[in-house]
């Protein structure tokens, strides 16, 4: 299991918040997810054996999100 903590841009609504919280539930590897709009981060709990950083990061970014 990891937990990380990605700077993310591009979040301007609450609707971002939970279209990426979602997304990034929706897939198995994943625990939980989170993110706020406020300090422009998405903090992630998942099973670091089904599902790399890189993935996730390019997940978001696959729904038009700009992680650094
Ligand atoms: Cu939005």
């Amino acid at each position: 299991m990891k937990n990380i903590k990605l700077k993310v841009n591009g979040m301007h609504c609450q609707s971002c918040e939970m279209l990426i919280r979602d997304m990034l539930e929706g897939n198995k590897a994943v625990v939980s997810a989170s993110a706020d709009l406020k300090k422009k981060t998405v903090t992630v709990l998942f099973n670091d054996n089904k599902i790399s950083t890189e993935e996730l990061r390019k997940m978001i970014e696959d729904i038009g999100y700009k992680p650094e």
